[in-house]
């Protein structure tokens, strides 16, 4: 399946057992492992929160969050089985920009400073399939960015983790009346 990617959203520390450890993380990790091997998906792209340390989303600047994926940190780095999976010029970094929230990975850069739509197109991707963390903020916007790009997108509902039990069923209930399959 050579254009279809896999996007792996922020499976990072501090979403797993760190400051902002989501529900089902682990579960969700080990799924995506699980897929990886039985499906051997390629390419497959890595979406990293990386804020620095004064970003806006954290509570001592009145955001909503704790500090969570400060550059340089063990909690902004891929969780250890996944690791071996990401390749720099396929890893895309947002939420750098102290001033700017930036939940979907669409606007994500890698290293060279190609967007992930770009390497997108560049490779002629037309599918993609989403997994990650966090289901009613990174994952859902990343995903449909991709779809109102044109791209066809499915999300895999098992490998995916979330901050509440409610807002993730919404939000996967949303998605999939947009367009977005849920595998
Ligand atoms: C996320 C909240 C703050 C996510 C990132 O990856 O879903 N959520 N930063
Ligand atoms: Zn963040």
């Amino acid at each position: 399946m050579k254009d279809t990617a896999l996007i792996v959203v922020d499976m990072l520390y501090d979403f797993i057992d760190g400051s902002m450890a989501c529900l089902e993380a682990d579960k969700a990790v080990a799924n995506t492992l699980a897929y990886i091997k039985k499906e051997t998906p390629s390419p497959i792209l890595f979406i990293r929160d990386h804020h620095p340390a004064n970003h806006c989303s954290f509570a001592a600047q009145g955001g909503p969050w704790p500090p969570h994926c400060v550059q340089g940190t063990h909690g902004a780095d891929i969780h250890v089985d996944l690791a071996p999976y990401a390749d720099d010029d396929l890893s895309f970094f947002k939420g750098e920009d102290p001033a700017k929230e930036q939940y979907s990975g669409f606007e994500g850069i890698n290293p060279a400073g190609q967007s992930l739509q770009e390497v997108l197109l560049l490779m002629e991707i037309e599918k993609v399939i989403v997994c990650g963390i966090a289901t009613e903020f990174c994952v859902r916007s990343t995903a449909e960015d991709l779809l109102k790009a044109g791209f066809k997108v499915s999300v895999l509902k098992d490998c995916i983790a979330y901050v509440e039990a409610e807002g993730h069923k919404k939000a996967l209930e949303e998605m999939a009346s947009e367009g977005i399959r849920l595998l």
